[in-house]
């Protein structure tokens, strides 16, 4: 029986670095944790699009293999990494059996047939409560792949600024550096946001859907991007571009598409939102704006200072 390990669209460095560390960690486990099958599973590690520049640049750093694509649910069995939203999981999820969920989002809409294994946790990235998974289970982790996760919390927290950094996501970060001997944190934090912020040559489009993610409001479809930036002077001539592409994301049938300009130096975001009603996304940041451009000081997190407020003005 093959287990795959998948986390959600678009995905992030969190959500692939998640998946191959929790499909080499249950690989190890074999049949200590699968009461299906005395053989124990083979996990394969999956993602279900292309690797952002920041992913690859990580893997590469360490040498990991890319996970394979997957993006089609039926027939399968799934553990899902970094969501638990229908919305931002494979095609066809119902048809699909999920055994596992690995999380540190709010909890999504998915259904089980049987029972499953979950740990949903308020930390700062997946891959740190992964860490406490080989830690239960006494498991040792890879050097590569302590080195993947290692920076898949440096970038899920935003080298511990953004609201959703907890002591815990330092502790592990820095036992994962010291088993990956990464000895600089800071410094491969900002290399890697280097890669991250790098928008030449990337169109719009691209740029706006690297980061994306779709959420269910009581009905309504939300779109939320956002772009984590060194510096902003690299998008300042292409916000025109961007707006386009978010209007025509919103065409395609969503209530709202926002997308966040995120200046990790300056620890704030620029927000740009199209809407069916804008006085709704007005009035949940407090500020409007004839460029549809507004700027909010110390909102790092999608996850943790923009979902929660829509969610609660949307149900
Ligand atoms: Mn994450």
């Amino acid at each position: 029986m093959t287990i795959y390990v998948i986390g959600h669209k678009n995905p992030d460095t969190d959500s692939v670095c998640a998946a191959i560390a929790v499909a080499d960690l249950k690989s190890k486990l074999g049949d200590a944790s699968n009461r299906h099958d005395p053989a124990g599973p083979n996990a394969v590690a999956c993602m279900q699009g292309e690797l952002s520049p920041e992913t690859k640049f990580v893997l590469e750093k360490f040498n990991v293999d890319k996970p394979e694509i997957l993006k089609e649910g039926a027939g399968k069995d799934l553990i899902l990494v970094d969501h638990s939203e229908i919305s931002q999981s494979v095609d066809n999820l119902g048809e699909a059996e999920i055994v596992g969920i690995v999380d540190h989002h709010k909890l999504g809409d998915v259904t089980t047939s049987s029972p499953v294994d979950i740990l949903i946790r308020s930390v700062g990235s997946t891959c740190t409560i992964v860490k406490s998974l080989y830690d239960y289970y006494k498991k040792k982790i890879p050097k590569k792949i302590a080195g993947i996760m290692f920076c898949a919390v440096l970038s899920d927290t935003v080298i511990f600024k953004s609201a959703t950094t907890t002591n815990e996501d330092k502790r592990v970060a820095k036992e994962l550096a010291k088993i990956a001997g990464v000895g600089n944190i800071k410094e491969l934090g900002m290399e890697m946001f280097r890669v991250k912020s790098a928008v030449e040559g990337v169109s719009a489009k691209e740029l706006v859907l690297r980061d994306y993610k779709d959420f269910d409001m009581n009905g309504k479809r939300i779109g939320i991007g956002q772009l984590e930036l060194v510096d902003f002077l690299a998008i300042e001539n292409i916000r025109g571009e961007l707006y386009e592409e978010i209007r025509k994301l919103k065409d395609e049938g969503r209530h709202s598409v926002l997308l966040l300009l995120t200046d990790i130096m300056k620890e704030g975001s620029e927000l740009l939102y199209v809407s069916d009603d804008s006085s709704i996304i007005e009035g949940v940041f407090g500020k409007s704006s004839k460029e549809k451009g507004v700027w909010l000081e110390g909102v790092m997190s999608r996850k943790k200072q923009v979902v929660p407020e829509l969610e609660k003005v949307f149900s």
